[in-house]
């Protein structure tokens, strides 16, 4: 028989990736979907829209994380193989400003979902989505399963919290949970407030005409940026091993925000030349000397995470997985869709 999965977060873009992968498998796939005045499933269109796949492989449900009742009544009443918690509150600058809403939904949602498969009558396997955002500021240059959390946002703190009562419950009921702690990851499909998608909207849009300059924060902190789309792909293969285990997820490759502006406007054939310091530092057009970005302090965070850099070798020798897309590739297909698509 077929397998099933439910997916909370599937009209984010993890989701929207894995409930592609998942449907390819053979599964039948149910997605949390939250009420709201607009049906906004951008990301998961192609899916829903397919009636072959909405009738037989696709089944949205409508739930909230925030609430306990929705979430019980759909897991205590179905015998899914296999559950994938992606749904959250993932702006880390925004989880400063909204502090309690995101601890309720990246951490009591993870508590809900657990507490609810252990009071269900079936052993469905359970995904959470942890962050590399857990880390915080880490001594060591590169992070890995055994690296310590420090984190220094709301949003890191939420996540931290969630892994924990992961492995707690593992310990406690003999779950099936892992903890797949992965790295940034992007894709064209990523939301447009986060730093690579701003960048690539922005560059696309300077190109065209449409915009004189991009606005940026913190261009010094570095990221190991990885493809979106490969790294479902790792989620998949940790629910399917015979122990439940915590992977961490990356390219092992770290670039600055500075460096992911630069490769950006390279696509679109614009040398920028880097002037001046923190706030004051700015993008220049080699050629023609306009100054195409600029430093707005709004984007700083009240504590920010300096650099990430991740150690896949686990997932490597034990899931056999690695990463395809290195930084330039990334960015370049990240460009061409937006290119192509303004
Ligand atoms: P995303 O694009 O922001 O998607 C978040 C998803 O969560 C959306 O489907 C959103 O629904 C849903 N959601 C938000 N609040 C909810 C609530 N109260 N109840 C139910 N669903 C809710 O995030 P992503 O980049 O795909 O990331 C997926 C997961 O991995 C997240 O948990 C994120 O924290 C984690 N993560 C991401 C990265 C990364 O680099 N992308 C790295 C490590 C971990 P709406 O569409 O209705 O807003
Ligand atoms: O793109 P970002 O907002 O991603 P961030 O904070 O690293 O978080 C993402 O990755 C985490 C994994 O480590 C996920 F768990 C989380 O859900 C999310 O997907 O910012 C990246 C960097 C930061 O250092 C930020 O300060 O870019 C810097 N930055 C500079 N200017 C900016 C901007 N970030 C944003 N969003 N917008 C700016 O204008």
């Amino acid at each position: 028989m077929n397998k099933s999965a439910l997916i909370t977060g599937i009209t984010g873009q993890d989701g929207s990736y894995l409930a592609e992968l998942l449907i390819n498998k053979g599964y039948f796939v149910y997605g949390i979907i939250r009420p709201s005045s607009l049906f906004r499933i951008d990301r998961i269109d192609h899916l829903y829209s397919d009636k072959n796949i909405r009738e037989k492989k696709l089944k949205l449900i409508y739930a909230d994380l925030s609430d306990s009742s929705s979430i019980n009544k759909i897991i205590l009443n179905n015998n899914f193989d296999e559950i994938y918690n992606l749904g959250a509150q993932s702006h880390v600058l925004r989880s400063f400003e909204i502090p309690e809403y995101t601890t309720n939904i990246n951490s009591l949602g993870a508590i809900r979902i657990l507490d609810s498969i252990k009071n269900s009558n079936f052993k469905s396997k359970f995904y959470q989505a942890t962050t590399s955002e857990c880390f915080g500021n880490s001594e060591l240059p590169f992070q890995n399963e055994q690296t310590t959390f420090n984190p220094c946002s709301p949003y890191g703190a939420a996540k931290a919290y969630a892994y924990n009562m992961t492995k707690n419950y593992i310990k406690s009921y003999d779950m099936f949970a892992t903890n797949g702690i992965l790295f940034n990851h992007e894709s064209p499909r990523r939301g447009e407030s986060f730093v690579t998608r701003k960048i690539t909207i922005s560059v696309s849009k300077i190109h065209k005409g449409l915009q004189d300059k991009l606005y940026l924060g913190n261009l010094s902190s570095t990221r190991d940026w990885g493809y979106a789309k490969e790294y479902v792909e790792a989620m998949w293969l940790m629910m399917q091993q015979d122990k439940p285990d915590d992977f961490v997820v990356a390219t092992g490759e770290s670039h600055s925000v500075r460096e992911f502006c630069t490769e950006s406007f390279k696509y679109v054939d614009i040398d920028i030349e880097w002037v001046g310091k923190k706030e004051n530092e700015k993008g220049i057009n080699k050629k023609n000397g306009k100054v195409l970005v600029e430093v707005d302090p709004k984007y700083y965070r009240p504590t920010e995470v300096h650099s990430l850099r991740g150690d896949f070798s686990k997932a490597e020798k034990l899931l056999g997985w690695k990463p395809k897309t290195k930084f330039k590739d990334l960015v370049k297909l990240m460009m061409k869709n937006d290119i192509d698509h303004l």
